[in-house]
C-alpha cells in the first residue's frame, strides 16, 4: 500500500513501464485540479477506495481528499487455463500480449472506452456547487474519482501494451476535453452538459449502463488483460448506475407526492412532462452509444475475439456464423425489416439487452407512481427517436417511433426534449447548494438509506477543508 501507484500488477518488478506512468501521474493530476469538481477539491469527502480486488479488499471507506485518493490499478484474478470463449479463435489460449494483427483495432476499443472516463468528470465538475444533499454530493464524487480509476485502469492498457504510440493516446485523454468544437471527446453522449442534477440522475442511468454493457463485452476479450481490467470496473460501475436510477427514482417519488398536493413546478417540484423530457434526451443518446445496428466494426471485432457478447457461455453458437439477425432498418425515411448475418448485427443484440434492462428500471419508477396513487407514467421512446448514429439518424421520428417532418420535428420539438426553459426551470430549484447534514433539496425525496450504513444525516463531505 506504500506504493506510489497502488497495483496489483506487480508494477515495482517492471521499472519501465512504473517509469512510465509515475510520469503520467502529475500530468493526470494537473487534468484532475483542472477539469475535475470544481470547488471541493480540498474538502474531506467519504469516499469508498479499492485497495485490492477481493472481497475485503475493493471497498474501503474513509474520508479522504479527492486529490489525496489512490487511484490505482487493478486487474480481476487470473483464470488459470482461460481460453478465447468466441470468434475466429474459439478454444485458443488468451493472450497475454496483443496480437500484432489486432493491434489498432485493439487499441481504438481501449481508447474509446478510456476517453468517456474523463470525458464524464469534466462534465460533472461544476455539479457539488448545487447539490441536493452532502448524501448526494459523496455519491456524485465518488462516481468522479471512480471515473479517474477507470481511466488508470485503460492507461495502464496502453502503456503496458502500446509502446509509444500507447503512451501518446494516454496523452490525448488528458488533452481532448468534453463538448469543445476543436478537441471534443469521442462519443457524441460524452460531449453534452450535465449541468444539473436531473441530468446527472438521467446519465448515471443511462449512460453508465451503456458503460457496464460494453464492459460485459470487454470482459469476454481473448486478450485477457483487458478482460480482467473491464471485470473488475464493473464491480464498481454497479453503484453508478445505482446512483442513477435511485436518483430518478427519488426525483419520482417526490413529484408523485407534491402531484397530490397540487401543481408541482408551483410548489417548487420537477413536473412530470418534465422529467419524461430528460429520459427522452439521456435514453436517445445512450443508444447512440451502441453505434450502427449493422457494424462491420463489430463483426471484425467479435470474430478477431476482442470484444465478444455479454455472458459468451450462454450462448450456443460461440462462433456465430451460422446465425442471423432480423432487425429494423430505415432506407430513405421507410422503415423495414432486414436480415442480416449475426456478427454484423451485434451492436443491436447488446443494445436489445440494455434496452430490456432499462425498460425493468422505468418499470420500478412506475410502481413509485402507482403506489402514490397517480395514473401518470413514464415511459421509454422508441428506439428510433432522436438518433444520431446509426439506421435512423437519416429521418426523424417522434417518440413513439411514427416518421415526422422537420417542419413537425421544430414545431414539437420542445414537447419531446427538455426546452431551454425546462433547464432553466430545473436549474433554478437547484441555485443553492443543500449542505446541512441530513437535509435534502425540496424536489428530491431521500433515499432508502446512507452510505456505508451510516445515517442519512452523516456529515458525508465535511465542511472544514
Ligand atoms: N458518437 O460501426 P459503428 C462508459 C463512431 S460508456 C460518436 O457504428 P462500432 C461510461 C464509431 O466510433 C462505454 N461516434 O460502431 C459511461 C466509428 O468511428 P470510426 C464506453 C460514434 O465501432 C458513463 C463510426 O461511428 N465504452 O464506459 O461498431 C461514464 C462507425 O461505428 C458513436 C465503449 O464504447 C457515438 N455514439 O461501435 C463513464 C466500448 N457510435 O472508427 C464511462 C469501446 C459510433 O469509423 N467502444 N461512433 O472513426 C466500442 O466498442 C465501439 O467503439 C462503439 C461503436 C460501441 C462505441
Amino acid at each position: 500500500m506504500d506504493e506510489q501507484i497502488p497495483n496489483n500488477v506487480d508494477l515495482a518488478t517492471d521499472r519501465k513501464l512504473q517509469r512510465a506512468l509515475e510520469q503520467w501521474q502529475p500530468d493526470f493530476l494537473r487534468w484532475w485540479m483542472q477539469m475535475g469538481p470544481d470547488g471541493f477539491q480540498a474538502r474531506q469527502v467519504y469516499l469508498r477506495t479499492a485497495v485490492g480486488v477481493d472481497a475485503d479488499g475493493w471497498a474501503h471507506f474513509g474520508y479522504v481528499r479527492m486529490p489525496e485518493y489512490r487511484w490505482g490499478i487493478f486487474l480481476a484474478r487470473p483464470e488459470p487455463g482461460r481460453r478465447i470463449g468466441f470468434g475466429d479463435f474459439l478454444g485458443e489460449p488468451s493472450w497475454e500480449d496483443v496480437p500484432g494483427e489486432h493491434r489498432n483495432a485493439l487499441r481504438r476499443l481501449i481508447v474509446t472506452q478510456g476517453d468517456t472516463e474523463p470525458a464524464s468528470v469534466e462534465q460533472q465538475r461544476l455539479l457539488g456547487h448545487s447539490c441536493p444533499s452532502l448524501y448526494d454530493l459523496r455519491n456524485l464524487f465518488q462516481v468522479n474519482v471512480e471515473e479517474g480509476r477507470h481511466l488508470w485502469a485503460m492507461v495502464y492498457l496502453l502503456h503496458r501494451f502500446f509502446g509509444r504510440d500507447g503512451r501518446e493516446e494516454a496523452e490525448e485523454l488528458l488533452a481532448r476535453r468534453s463538448g469543445d468544437q476543436d478537441r471534443p471527446r469521442i462519443l457524441g453522449a460524452f460531449n453534452q452538459p450535465i449541468d444539473d442534477w436531473l441530468s446527472f440522475f438521467m446519465f448515471t442511468m443511462f449512460a453508465d449502463r451503456d458503460g457496464k454493457y460494453q464492459l460485459l463485452a470487454l470482459a469476454e476479450s481473448g486478450f485477457d488483460p483487458l478482460a480482467r481490467t473491464a471485470r473488475f470496473m464493473l464491480t464498481e460501475e454497479a453503484h453508478h448506475m445505482f446512483v442513477g436510477e435511485t436518483g430518478v427514482l427519488r426525483v419520482v417519488q417526490r413529484t408523485a407526492e407534491l402531484m397530490r398536493q397540487g401543481d408541482v413546478r408551483a410548489q417548487g417540484g420537477i413536473d412530470l412532462p418534465t422529467i419524461q423530457k430528460y429520459l427522452n434526451l439521456w435514453y436517445s443518446l445512450s443508444l447512440d452509444l451502441f453505434g450502427s445496428e449493422i457494424s462491420s466494426n463489430a463483426a471484425s471485432s467479435f470474430g478477431s475475439g476482442l470484444k465478444g457478447r455479454p455472458h459468451e457461455e450462454k450462448f450456443q453458437d460461440h462462433r456465430a456464423l451460422e446465425a442471423s439477425y432480423l432487425l429494423q432498418v430505415c432506407d430513405g425515411g421507410v422503415v423495414g425489416r432486414r436480415e442480416v448475418p449475426l456478427r454484423s448485427a451485434l451492436n443491436e443484440l447488446l443494445r436489445d439487452a440494455y434496452v430490456e434492462e432499462c425498460q425493468r428500471a422505468v418499470d420500478r419508477w412506475n410502481k413509485a407512481l402507482g403506489d402514490a396513487g397517480t395514473a401518470l407514467r413514464l415511459e421509454l421512446p422508441s428506439r428510433r427517436f432522436h438518433r444520431s448514429q446509426g439506421t435512423f439518424a437519416a429521418a426523424r421520428f417522434d417518440p413513439r417511433g411514427r416518421p415526422v417532418e422537420d417542419a413537425e420535428w421544430r414545431a414539437r420539438g420542445g414537447e419531446w426534449l427538455p426546452s431551454a426553459q425546462d433547464r432553466a426551470y430545473v436549474r433554478s430549484l437547484q441555485a443553492a447548494p443543500v449542505v446541512q447534514p441530513g437535509r435534502m433539496a425540496n424536489w428530491l425525496a431521500p433515499p432508502a438509506r446512507g452510505i456505508d450504513g451510516r445515517p442519512l444525516d452523516f456529515a458525508y463531505v465535511r465542511a472544514e477543508a
